[in-house]
């Protein structure tokens, strides 16, 4: 029997990534896309094969975390194995500026979800996208029985939605679990996320098509792995027996300083010439270091990392290089971005 799962937020970084593996997998696999005036496709455009064509495993359906009606006609419809909520509003600093939106989409989407299962009365497994950003305040490191103090509106959003998830496990017997993920990076990451804002910077300076790079907080330590390792893991979440929530992360921790050396010597070029600071790019509240404990995945799930956050910085930095090659005048400046986008 084919598997079908539903992806929420099949367009972003991870959406991408996990398409393609369940893909391989032999699973039929459906999107929640947003509708958009422009396309907004292209991290999955490579995977899609027209509808009409009986080889066709990848199918798109518009909707939105905030319409729970259209969750519950798409998963009767659909009648899914495994879901995964991956949809959010995921920037940090941005969520200080709409927090109220991140509050509607990050938090309340899930449980409109979950209660689309449940009125649905569809059987399938459920996984919620949370975040080593619950732990904020609490030092490292951080495992699944690290308490959470959260330092952003998207950091409290995330909260309510691994305990809403963990609440439909207890209450309604759900097989509903939390993948705990410390940060995870690609050539597909959202520009405006600090690895790459400098891997786009580094390329874009070796062209001599910028000069300055302007940044906030450099002494901020994060655990960086590589997305495409991470939907794995998620998909390990769902195989298991019981239900059980896990932390993904390699356990290792960088500085934004670390990354952007390794980022710019990759190219040759010396960060201190070229980065600059701006207050804009500051957050009312920081958080100052996550570094995950993987020790329970790696025992029960068998999942560990097997690239470091400095090897994941040269392969952003090489993708980005090609990535501006190939893109000629379609090419947006990061100091352009930054001025409006964090
Ligand atoms: P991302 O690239 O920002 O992708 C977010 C996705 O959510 C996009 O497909 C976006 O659609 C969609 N979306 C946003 N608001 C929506 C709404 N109201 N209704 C439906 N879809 C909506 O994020 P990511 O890095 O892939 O992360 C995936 C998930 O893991 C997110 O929930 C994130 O918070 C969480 N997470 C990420 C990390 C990380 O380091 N990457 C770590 C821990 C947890 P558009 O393309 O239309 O904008
Ligand atoms: O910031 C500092 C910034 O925006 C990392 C999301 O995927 O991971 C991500 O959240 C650090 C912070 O990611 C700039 O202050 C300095 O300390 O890349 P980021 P994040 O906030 O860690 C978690 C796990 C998620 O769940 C989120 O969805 O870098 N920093 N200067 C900067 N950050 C940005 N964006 N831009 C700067 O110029």
């Amino acid at each position: 029997m084919t598997k079908r799962a539903l992806i929420t937020g099949i367009t972003g970084q991870d959406g991408s990534y996990l398409a393609e593996l369940l893909l391989q997998k032999g699973y039929e696999v459906h999107g929640l896309i947003r509708r958009a005036s422009t396309f907004n496709t292209t991290r999955i455009d490579h995977l899609y094969v027209d509808a009409h064509n009986p080889d066709a495993k990848l199918f798109l359906h518009y909707g939105d975390l905030s319409d729970g009606a259209r969750l519950v006609t798409l998963l009767a419809g659909i009648q899914p194995d495994e879901v995964y909520n991956l949809a959010a509003q995921s920037h940090v600093r941005v969520s200080f500026d709409e927090p109220e939106h991140t509050a509607d989409t990050t938090g309340v989407g899930t449980v409109r979800l979950l209660e689309a299962l449940r009125m649905s009365g569809v059987n399938a497994r459920f996984y919620q996208a949370s975040t080593s950003e619950m732990f904020g305040a609490t030092p490292p490191p951080q495992g699944e029985d690290t308490p959470f103090y959260p330092r952003s509106p998207y950091g409290a959003a995330k909260v309510y939605s691994y305990w809403i998830t963990k609440n439909y496990r207890e209450a309604y017997g759900l097989f509903a679990v939390n993948g705990i993920l410390f940060n995870h990076e690609s050539p597909r990451r959202g520009e405006t996320f600090v690895t790459r804002k400098i891997t786009r910077a580094v390329a874009a300076i070796k062209a001599g098509k910028q000069n300055e790079l302007y940044m906030g907080n450099l002494d901020a330590i994060r655990d960086w792995g590589y997305a495409a390792e991470y939907v794995e893991g998620m998909w390990r979440m769902l195989q298991v027996d019981e239900p059980e929530d896990f932390v993904l992360a390699t356990g290792v921790g960088y500085t934004v300083k670390d990354f952007l050396q390794v980022a710019f010597d990759h190219a040759g070029l010396n960060w201190e010439d070229h980065v600059k600071f701006d207050d804009r790019y500051l957050r009312p509240t920081e958080v100052d270091a996550l570094i995950g404990d993987p020790s329970k995945a790696r025992a029960k799930l068998g999942w560990k990392t097997t690239v470091e956050t400095p090897e994941l910085a040269r392969i952003m930095v090489d993708a980005d290089i090609e990535i501006l090659k190939n893109a000629g005048s379609h090419w947006v400046d990061s100091v352009d971005l930054d001025s409006w986008k964090n």
